[in-house]
């Protein structure tokens, strides 16, 4: 058996309701190559400092980036892709909100082991969510393409509602993906990052969301300095926490919006001197006029 593979014209809620069936869901060649040429240019030389991971689960031939809103513009447009946003918001519709819970690239190098498989919904303080109840989505979208060499993603399918004894011996299948191509898989499910025995870095760019009422793994107010998010879209900043999660969560001061309250300033200023540009043209106008 091979992992089920969509293609990007996919109906969001058939493959929204295929993860919740069987914990993972790949859609074929959805990222634009010119797309992540952008991004592979912004990320290379954060990518490059980045340290690599300080224990075998982190992976030591392994490094990760984060704070991609803010270092890179291209992953926005992997955060807002609209094919994933209609997934998420199906697949995580039971809560009134959804935020964005982690942007971080992630390079296998040649030489790494097999990641420990594992349930990413552990980071919330190992809470044992009900099966019916996901609280994340997670994505991968691959930089490079994903093979069985190069370390692709491990899945045990089915594995979101069996016991731990039973997941771990479950059949798992690599989530081999070409570039572009992005994996979906819920915080229940039994994944990890596949050994890399290949002579290449495996690239994949996990962008993960959760509903909007519990913490998120990288803090989206800091990772991202607000002097940039100020001036980035409203949809963009409500997914990354700027609103109110179920409906009073995140308020700030006397029940102000959160949105409202990052435009603040610069927006009354914006707006000041777009009245000054029109003042002065105004006034030039009717100097022209009078002479
Ligand atoms: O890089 C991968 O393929 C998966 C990584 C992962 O599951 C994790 O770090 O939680
Ligand atoms: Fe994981």
């Amino acid at each position: 058996m091979t992992l089920h593979h969509f293609a990007n014209d996919a109906d969001p809620v058939e493959v929204s309701r295929f993860l919740a069936e069987h914990g993972y869901a790949i859609i074929d060649d959805l990222a634009p190559s010119e797309l992540l040429d952008r991004f592979a240019e912004e990320v290379e030389p954060w990518e490059a400092q980045a340290a690599a991971g300080r224990d075998e689960y982190d992976g030591r031939f392994t490094s990760r980036t984060g704070s991609l809103v803010e270092r890179c513009p291209a992953s926005r447009e992997l955060v807002m892709h609209p094919s994933v946003v209609g997934v998420v918001s199906h697949f995580l519709g039971h809560a009134t909100t959804q935020q964005l819970h982690l942007t971080q690239l992630i390079s296998v190098r040649p030489g790494e082991t097999r990641q420990k498989p594992h349930r990413d919904q552990m980071a919330f303080d190992f809470y044992p969510f009900p099966d019916h109840y996901h609280v994340q989505c997670n994505t991968m979208w691959a930089l490079t393409d994903f093979t069985a060499a190069n370390g692709a993603t491990h899945i045990h399918p089915g594995s979101s509602t069996v016991s731990d004894a039973d997941a771990v011996v479950s059949p798992d299948y690599q989530a081999e993906m070409r570039r572009g191509s992005v994996l979906f898989y819920d915080g229940k499910v039994l994944h990890g990052a596949g050994a890399n025995t290949s002579e290449t870095v495996r690239q994949g760019i996990n962008i993960t969301y959760a509903v909007g009422w519990v913490r998120q793994e990288e803090n989206q107010f800091l990772a991202c300095a607000p002097e940039i998010a100020r001036n980035l879209d409203d949809d963009l900043l409500k997914m990354m926490g700027y609103q109110q999660g179920a409906f009073a969560l995140g308020y700030v001061g006397d029940q102000q919006d959160p949105l409202s309250k990052l435009r603040g300033e610069h927006h009354k200023a914006k707006l000041i001197s777009e009245i000054d540009q029109k003042n002065d043209d105004i006034r030039q106008f009717v100097e022209e006029l009078s002479e």
